[in-house]
């Protein structure tokens, strides 16, 4: 029979290379930066939900904004995707998490989402009301589906890689959104900071990429070394 010390040593042998293997296996670099926005910041319009009462009824407090643009109090941009576009060869599945796109006071929520190819994207309907789905796709096959009913969802796949797939509702014409495919999981997208966290980006060197719907794209050629963290900043203007 064991010994309390015993079991102990052998208890702490095992923390310990657990330790070392997570950190073998997490050894690489974290890239992070903002997306910052030069120029005077435009005042986003606000919904004009039309004859649809149901839909501005539920936004009694305030009322939301479109969201194609929205440039943060720190002069950032949110809503821009920052991803590896090119360098990255290792073979990534999938993360097995769902990606979720609700549709709430009759708008798409988030406004962009990013999924990696193959991996689960859940569309769902928060609202008592009929909303539709359509993916103006061209990568990847469209559909079109109808939700008729509150707390309904619908779970996709999107198999090829494809940025900036476009998400309306045919019933309600403001709601757009954006959904960006990727082919490995090194993306982020920036939020009420502006920031981006990217991370275990094995060394190497690639080529980072920002992308918003309005104010384009731009790239960035980093070197990243194993354990390092790295700073990118962005700034972009309106075209
Ligand atoms: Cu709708």
């Amino acid at each position: 029979m064991k010994t309390i010390k015993q079991i102990s040593i052998i208890g702490g042998f095992l923390i310990a290379t657990s330790l070392l293997s997570s950190s073998l296996l997490y050894a690489g670099a974290t890239v992070s930066g903002k997306v910052a926005f030069e120029g005077a910041a435009p005042t986003p319009a606000p919904i004009n939900f039309g004859a649809e009462r149901q839909c501005a009824l539920m936004h009694k407090d305030k009322m939301p904004v479109n969201e194609d643009l929205i440039v943060n109090p720190n002069q950032t941009v949110k809503y821009a995707l920052v991803y590896v576009k090119d360098g990255f060869t290792g073979d990534v599945s999938a993360p097995a998490a769902p990606v979720e796109v609700d549709q709430n006071g009759c708008m798409f929520t988030p406004h962009v989402a990013a999924a990696m190819a193959g991996q689960k994207v859940v569309f769902k309907n928060g609202d008592a009301l009929l909303h539709n789905i359509r993916t103006e796709s061209k990568l990847n096959k469209m559909f079109n589906i109808a939700q008729p009913i509150q707390g309904m969802s619908t779970q996709k796949v999107f198999q090829e890689p494809e940025l900036g797939i476009r998400l309306r509702c045919d019933v309600h014409f403001w709601m757009s959104a954006y959904l960006h495919v990727l082919k490995n999981q090194f993306f982020s997208v920036t939020g009420d900071d502006g920031t981006f966290t990217i991370k275990d980006v094995p060394a190497g060197t690639y080529t980072l990429e920002v992308w918003h719907e309005k104010l384009g794209t731009q790239t960035q050629t980093i070197t990243v070394a194993d354990g390092e963290t790295k700073t990118v900043d962005f700034t972009l203007k309106k075209q």
